[in-house]
């Protein structure tokens, strides 16, 4: 069987679906990579003839996909499969007469499972993981349990990106995840709904063996250009254990920079030495707001003041680049408690910081949170494509301005404190498209440079500017 996967647009290798194919090519079907933002998808399909089309997506851009595959459908016959975290978190999707299944949560198995079925002629009855239309009828079928044992996947497939490299934000940079689910349920994240939707039947967090691990990346070391490594597992330092027999493997079989994502309340020094001594550049940890109430009542991060600048503290110490994500604009907080998380940066001082609007996405608490107080405006199919310019709780123009300028100004704020007592004045002020471009370069150099640790160039700065501007760009189809 030929299978298309579509995507929106390439960043960073999107893991997901290059999981997916490897398991295809394993079972012996072929498959192929189409990318919105890059390509004709429509030419791309009509060359390589799908039995099934795969789209993958993220809330926010579900209404292009539909509109695609409405296109699609018009010009060839195909299966519509959908799947990634809007079709799981918002299932009602399948209302689309176009879309003939979606996947809900893991679909190694569950895409294999249809694809057999559709190679065979079988039904597609009693499908775990799917709901689809047959005859106009909608059929509902439970997920099936989660993969209990990561290292019984193939690794992912990169050979589905070789022709898309240049479409990829970082050159040399490959992603790895060495675990799938987190233990923590902060309102805004997908876990809690993922938990739910899994009746907490299998564990939370599954990793796979260190040895897996270090086998992947010594595929990726002999075979592509490997400079840099980020882990894109949800925390990376859990597990003390895991963790020491890293430290010991990873120098000496893959000795490559890395990124990880940690959270600050497990943070020891013991702990973030081993992850130093493996080899870390940088770590990526989650503040997501200055305001101590907000972070734990609102977002239910269960993380204090002094754990944030305790874990700071020890990454600065062990001479790691510390990266910060935050938030703006949590429900029933306000420009003040935004400033807050400015100030908390300056004391931590990181090396950048990634800023966002508060999204809620669909099924998750703070949702419903925010609808409870009358914070919610429009529906899930209002979530526009990127969480970073716009959002759905509700503000005044005069709020929805300052928040916005914040976003592009953060940056500037943290890395030069002094400019502080202007800050009520700069972000009230209506200069925000000066703002994001100001912002997006500034704080890309920082990223670029010490985060990620690219070459201080015209090319790479370029390069991810570019990607910056692009993602801003509305979908068309060519
Ligand atoms: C790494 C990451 C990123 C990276 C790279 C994303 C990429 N292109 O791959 C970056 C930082 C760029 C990123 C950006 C964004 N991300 Co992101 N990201 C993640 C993260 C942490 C890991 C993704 C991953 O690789 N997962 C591992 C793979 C194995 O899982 P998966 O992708 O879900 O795929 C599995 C299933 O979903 C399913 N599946 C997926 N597609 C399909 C298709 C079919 C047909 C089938 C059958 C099954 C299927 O099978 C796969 C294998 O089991 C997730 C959280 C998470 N842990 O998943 C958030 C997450 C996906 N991101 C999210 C969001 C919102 C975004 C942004 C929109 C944020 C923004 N800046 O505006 C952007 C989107 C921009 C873009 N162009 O992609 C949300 C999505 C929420 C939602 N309801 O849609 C998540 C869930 C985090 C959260 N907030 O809860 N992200
Ligand atoms: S710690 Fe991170 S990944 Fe885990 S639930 Fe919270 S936001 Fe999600």
């Amino acid at each position: 069987m030929r299978v298309l996967f579509v995507f929106h647009h390439l960043y960073m290798e999107p893991l997901g679906i290059m999981y997916l194919s490897s398991v295809l090519k394993q079972a012996g079907h072929e498959t192929e990579l189409a990318v919105i933002k890059e390509q004709d998808v429509v030419g791309a399909a009509q060359r390589f003839r799908p039995d099934v089309v795969a789209y993958s997506l993220h809330s926010g851009v579900q209404q292009f996909h539909l509109a695609l595959n409405t296109r699609l459908k018009k010009e060839m016959s195909f299966f519509a499969a959908f799947g990634g975290p809007h079709p799981t978190f918002f299932p009602e999707m399948i209302r689309d007469e176009n879309v003939d299944g979606l996947c809900l949560g893991e679909g190694e198995d569950a895409l294999l499972d249809l694809v057999l079925r559709l190679e065979r002629g079988q039904p597609l009855d009693n499908l775990q993981s799917w709901w689809l239309r047959s005859n106009g009828e909608i059929q509902r079928n439970p997920v099936a349990p989660l993969i209990e044992d990561l290292n019984t996947l193939p690794f992912p497939d990169r050979a589905l990106m070789r022709s898309k490299e240049h479409l990829l934000r970082y050159e040399g940079q490959r992603s790895v995840m060495t675990a799938r689910g987190c233990p923590y349920n902060c309102s805004y994240c997908f876990n809690h709904a993922y938990a739910e939707l899994y009746h907490g039947e299998t564990k939370r967090v599954r990793r796979r063996s260190v040895d897996n691990v270090i086998e992947e990346l010594i595929e990726l070391k002999l075979d592509h250009n490997l400079r840099f490594v980020y882990f894109a597992d949800d925390t990376f330092n859990m597990g003390h254990e895991w963790l020491a027999e890293f430290a010991q493997k990873y120098p000496k079989k893959v000795g490559v920079p890395f990124l990880c994502n940690i959270r600050a309340n497990l943070v020891t020094l013991e702990q973030m030495r081993l992850i130093a001594d493996a080899g870390a550049h940088s770590v990526c940890m989650g503040i997501e707001t200055g305001d101590e109430h907000l972070r734990n009542v609102v977002l239910k991060r269960g993380m204090r003041d002094e754990q944030i600048h305790q874990a700071a503290q020890i990454t600065h110490d062990l001479g790691l680049r510390l990266f910060t994500t935050n938030m703006l604009g949590i429900p029933t907080g306000s420009i003040e408690h935004d400033l807050e998380t400015v100030r908390m940066n300056q004391r931590i001082k990181p090396h950048a910081t990634m800023v966002a609007l508060l999204q809620p996405y669909p099924r998750t608490k703070i949702r419903d949170f925010a609808e409870s107080r009358g914070l919610l405006q429009g529906t899930a199919e209002d979530i526009p494509s990127s969480f970073n310019w716009v959002t759905l709780i509700k503000m005044d123009t005069r709020e929805r301005r300052q928040v916005k300028n914040l976003r592009h100004l953060f940056v500037f704020f943290v890395q030069a404190p002094w400019l502080m007592p202007a800050a009520r004045f700069l972000v009230s002020l209506p200069l925000t498209r000066l703002y994001e471009v100001l912002g997006m370069v500034f704080n890309g150099y920082l990223v670029n440079t010490h985060i990620f640790k690219q070459a201080t160039s015209f090319k790479s700065f370029w390069r991810s500017i570019r990607f910056r501007f692009k993602e801003t760009w509305p979908f068309h189809i060519k």
